[in-house]
């Protein structure tokens, strides 16, 4: 990960990544408010719902509200396990095992994934429901790590418990980070009376270091305008290089990928008519197999650039180069007919959007610490 580690350094070193340190204001003013506001709460909660990105288990912490955290009942939800790979969320949940932190990965639309993580709160609330009349549940997180959709599953399951006179009343759940903006309760049991907390995403105000700023950036929880898309997506390119996941893709498009090899091979000269997507054929098409389309045209044009690359993926100007003829090639599988800049804002979106979707496959961009540490 040499490579990725000085790119990221030189290309964003001169960014303005603490609060005040640049002309990027990406820490917007609510978030100070409402840091204090949950601070607050905690202090009158009885269990802490600690909801993080399952593909980033540490960097989705928010450092600055771990001393507040630690001293609670907590429970840290590992969210979007359907975007995450298997084999790798397995050794996360041993390694929070082994630093005696209750640790569950979830997907919050799924609701016999909720039950467990409810299942989970109940045996840790046991002692206090008996003698509480009211208890708290709060639940926080760094933004858009899917707070408000577990919350809104949590109500669901809870209101199929016990029924509720009033409207069911639904938290806002969005693609962007930034959706809640006010704590909101939400009642899920009577004797003792249960409330959950939904609360507005919070950051730090200075983010510890740049790569933990590009992979929340590139989770979604800091806006992309904040840092760019097409810095978003050149570091999806390197991290993507760097793990080989491009060579892995062979087996799945290798027809497409040997036809590809070939229009390669003939060098054509670099056409804009023939990124021009083929208006004849698209209105028979469904979305799903656009998209299916799409996928395989990114996957082989990563693939191939790639596997066909000599340079040294340790040395940033070989991985840079790179990444720029792989910014090209998916310019065309895209079929993007637009120029220069414009292009490659449209290319890095449109690779963001598949990566966030999961269509590339299940990432997890944390790497698991060698020994456990105390989870502050
Ligand atoms: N794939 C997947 N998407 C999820 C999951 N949970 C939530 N999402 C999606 O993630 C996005 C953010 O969800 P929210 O619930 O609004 O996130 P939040 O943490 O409340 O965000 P803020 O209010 O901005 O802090 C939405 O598009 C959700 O549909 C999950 O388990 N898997
Ligand atoms: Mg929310």
């Amino acid at each position: 990960m040499g490579g990725v580690r000085s790119m990221v350094k030189k290309g964003l070193g001169e960014m303005g990544f603490n609060k005040g340190g640049g002309a990027i204001n990406w820490f917007p003013g609510h978030m100070a408010a409402a840091t204090r506001a949950i601070r607050h709460r905690l202090k009158v909660s009885d269990l802490v719902i600690e909801v993080r990105d399952a593909r980033l288990p540490l960097s989705s912490a928010n450092e600055d509200l771990q001393p507040s955290l630690s001293g609670k009942r907590r429970v840290i939800a590992l969210n979007k396990k359907d975007l995450a790979n298997p084999n790798i969320m397995h050794k996360w949940t041993h390694y929070f095992d082994s630093c005696k932190q209750d640790c569950i990965s979830i997907n919050a639309h799924s609701r016999s994934s909720v039950k467990k993580l409810l299942e989970l709160v109940e045996l840790k609330l046991r002692e206090v429901i008996s003698r509480e009349p009211t208890l708290l549940v709060m639940v926080v997180g760094v933004p858009n790590v899917g707070k408000s959709a577990l919350i809104n599953s949590i109500h669901q399951i809870a209101t199929s418990r016990f029924p509720v006179q009033e409207k069911m009343k639904r938290a806002t759940v969005g693609p962007l980070p930034g959706v809640t903006q006010d704590i909101a309760g939400f009642k899920i049991a009577h004797q003792p009376s249960i409330y959950v907390l939904d609360t507005p995403g919070v950051l730090v105000p200075s983010i510890p270091d740049i790569e933990t700023g590009l992979k929340l950036a590139l989770a979604g929880s800091v806006k992309d305008s904040v840092v760019g898309e097409e810095r978003i997506a050149q570091y999806l390119l390197a991290v993507l290089n760097t793990r080989s996941t491009p060579l892995h893709w062979r087996h799945l498009n290798n027809r497409r990928i040997e036809e590809l090899r070939n229009e390669y091979e003939d060098k054509h000269d670099y056409n804009l008519k023939d990124l021009l997507p083929n208006k004849r054929k698209l209105p028979n098409r469904s979305d799903v197999k656009y998209i299916e389309d799409l996928v395989t045209e990114v996957q082989c044009a990563l693939h191939v650039t790639l596997s066909e690359f000599n340079g040294n993926l340790e040395e940033e100007n070989d991985l840079e180069s790179l990444i720029e003829q792989q910014f090209e090639k998916l310019q065309k599988a895209m079929k993007i007919p637009h120029k220069a800049s414009e292009a490659r804002t449209m290319v890095s979106k449109k690779l963001l959007t598949l990566f966030r979707t999961g269509k590339l496959g299940p990432f997890i961009l944390d790497d698991v610490p060698h020994s456990p540490n105390p989870v502050s």
